[in-house]
């Protein structure tokens, strides 16, 4: 797989977002993401199990029936597996996963071929980035809302983003590690919808787009294998279905920009992930990566809580 074909390139831009398969290789990219994973959570296990939260039972699991384990416990993973720091108050010690395997993801040659098919040679890594490894739906929380956890709401990506960004030529990457189905909770979209403007969104009790402003009807799954790849304008209205099945539901979302466009989360760190004009401005030490978060981590943790969108929860339209 590599650069997308005329025909993809159209369909993205009559649609908003294009289904590509086995973009990314098992072997060289995703096994390495499911080990540093399997040893990111085993780290957290043996912290959890000797403060007395979890059973020692719990070590000897797979990744996929320890994460249930782990959330059946009361626990709260999401920051500790995250690859970004949360909005709001940072600490010192806030936990996030900036690894090498991760960052052998982000810069992925056949991922970034695909993404500079549609927004060209210079491209950063936007800090907008999350993991999702969702539970069973069976076994979450009714109040649950958290897009981590549960179901995603109605949004557009671009309103994820500060104004800043408004005008930012940006793809969004959503890798499916296992694979994603309707069982599951796979991505929904609406096509087409990426060719209106910037709607209202509201932040409470997630951040999304209130009924009365869309057609949830319109909305198509869009199932993707583990190895293949949802690309997605920053205007496309998306969001996902609850996960049915008996396992964990897990991708990233990644995102790229076009290199010297503002990002819309200046607070966070990017980089130059390829460049054509530039080539020896690309990052290519994960280490650097993984210290420029540190970095930018401790600077937040002695300021005021970090906005990361513009959307006020008292808005009439919210009500
Ligand atoms: O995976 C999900 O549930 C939502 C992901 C999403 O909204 C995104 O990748 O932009
Ligand atoms: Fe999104």
């Amino acid at each position: 797989m590599s650069a997308l074909t005329q025909t993809q390139i159209n369909a993205f831009e009559r649609d908003g977002y294009l289904v590509v398969d086995n973009v990314l290789s098992q072997d060289a990219v995703l096994e390495p993401v499911r080990q540093e994973y399997a040893a990111l959570l085993d780290r957290w296990c043996l912290r959890w199990v000797a403060e007395g939260k979890l059973q020692a039972s719990v070590a000897a699991l797979s990744f996929e029936e320890q994460l249930i384990a782990v959330y059946e416990s009361g626990l709260d993973y999401c920051q500790a597996l995250d690859i970004s720091l949360p909005p709001g108050a940072i600490e010192p010690d806030t936990p996030f996963h900036a690894g090498p395997a991760i960052f052998a993801l982000i810069r992925s040659a056949p991922l970034l071929d695909c993404v500079s098919s549609l927004i060209g040679p210079e491209l950063t890594s936007n800090p907008i980035q999350h993991v999702r490894i969702k539970p069973p739906q069976k076994l979450v929380d009714k109040a649950e809302v958290r897009s981590f956890i549960t179901s995603t709401e109605w949004h557009q990506d671009r309103a994820t983003a500060l104004s800043e960004a408004d005008n930012t030529q940006m793809i969004t990457a959503w890798v499916a590690i296992t694979d994603a189905t309707v069982e599951n909770g796979c991505l929904q979209v609406i096509p087409g919808s990426h060719r209106e403007a910037i709607k209202h969104h509201c932040p409470l009790p997630q951040l999304g787009i209130p009924d009365k402003l869309l057609d949830g009807a319109q909305g198509v799954p869009i199932p993707v294998k583990s190895g293949g790849v949802v690309l997605f304008h920053p205007l496309t209205i998306h969001g996902s279905l609850s996960n049915h099945s008996s396992g964990i539901r897990w991708s990233f979302d990644l995102r790229y920009n076009v290199t010297g466009q503002a990002t819309g989360r200046p607070m966070f760190p990017s980089f130059v992930v390829r460049s054509k004009v530039q080539p020896n401005s690309e990052l290519h030490d994960a280490a650097v990566w993984e210290q420029m978060w540190l970095n930018t981590r401790s600077q937040l943790a002695n300021q005021s809580p970090v906005q990361i969108h513009r959307w006020p929860a008292d808005a009439e339209i919210c009500a």
